[in-house]
């Protein structure tokens, strides 16, 4: 049997180790070029070339090496038949949910301030108030969820907002209830995948929605941000900071002022990672569910595009 990794060299070194130390007995083809592709039932894809998998005429599963699918879903090419699945992963939930701790707390306790009260040599003790803070998670799936109620066990005070009405252990909204949810945070973490419907959706009318200076996440895809429009917001109140870790061109160009802009702080999409060693055993544990009929675990919803 053969597998394909279609994806960039890095995590392609990792993934294919993985799989060789679990399951010798699978060929694995990097790329698109190897023989026999008739023989491939399943690919595993980080940006694959629209059309590529076409080739594959016997695929039975295409997973992709993340929690997100936009970057598959691009490509209308792969028949409907075929099952897709994305990484549902403990511990990426761990990584993700930690970095937006991370950024909380920085925030929460001024980090800011002190580092540059440190450059002056600054003893700023008296100057401290811890910031009350009201988080809201813009999308509570997987990892949203995740980060929101180890948020909540730590003490914050934490509500969501999902597309569809959820049970939770915090205040949640879904449809038509966004105006609201925005009203009662002072930050947003952005969660949501990216669909048509979450285009461009962190944009300055949203932004004019929340009623107390906010501090915004994001941690979801770029083009779900407007960055003009976050720059706008900044300059009047509206954001008092943000975090970003995702950007509406990656890598983000030089010439872009968020480098540099004072209330912004960024990483370079790395807020959660992917452990290759437990997201082969999930590729393989989707792949004999299919083999055996079985309801298949992670399957993305493509009208949903989640
Ligand atoms: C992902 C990502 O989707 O890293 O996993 O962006």
């Amino acid at each position: 049997m053969r597998c394909v990794i279609i994806a960039p060299p890095e995590p392609t070194q990792q993934w294919k180790e993985n799989l060789e130390r679990v399951a010798p007995h699978i060929n694995i083809q990097i790329g698109l070029n190897g023989e026999h592709p008739e023989e491939v039932m399943f690919a595993m894809v980080w940006k694959q070339p629209i059309g590529s998998l076409v080739r594959f005429k016997n695929l039975k599963l295409v997973f992709s090496m993340g929690a997100g699918v936009d970057h598959v879903l691009k490509d209308n090419t792969i028949p409907s038949h075929i099952p897709i699945c994305r990484v549902i992963d403990p511990q990426m939930a761990f990584s993700m949910s930690n970095y937006i701790l991370m950024a909380i707390l920085n925030h929460q306790r001024s980090m800011y301030d002190f580092q540059k009260a440190q450059k002056q040599k600054h003893w700023a003790q008296f100057e401290f108030n811890e910031r009350q803070l009201k988080i809201g998670f813009l999308g509570t799936g997987h990892l949203g969820m995740d980060a929101a109620l180890k948020l909540k066990y730590l003490g914050f005070k934490v509500s969501g907002f999902s597309n569809s009405p959820k049970k939770t252990s915090f205040p949640s909204y879904s449809g038509d209830e966004l105006e609201e949810f925005l009203s009662k945070i002072n930050v947003l973490v952005c969660l949501v995948p990216y669909t048509p419907k979450t285009h461009a959706l962190l944009n300055y009318n949203l932004f004019k929605k929340l009623k107390e200076p906010t501090y915004l996440i994001n941690v979801s895809r770029g083009s779900v941000q407007v960055e003009n429009d976050i720059f706008k917001a900044l300059d009047e109140g509206l954001l008092s900071g943000v975090f970003l870790d995702v950007f509406e061109q990656e890598p983000l160009p030089k010439e872009s002022l968020l480098w540099l802009h004072p209330k912004v702080n960024l990483t370079p999409h790395i807020a959660s990672l992917t452990y290759p060693k437990e997201s082969i055993q999930q590729v393989l544990h989707c792949y004999q569910c299919i083999e055996k009929n079985l309801p298949i675990p992670q399957q993305v919803d493509r009208t949903k595009m989640y």
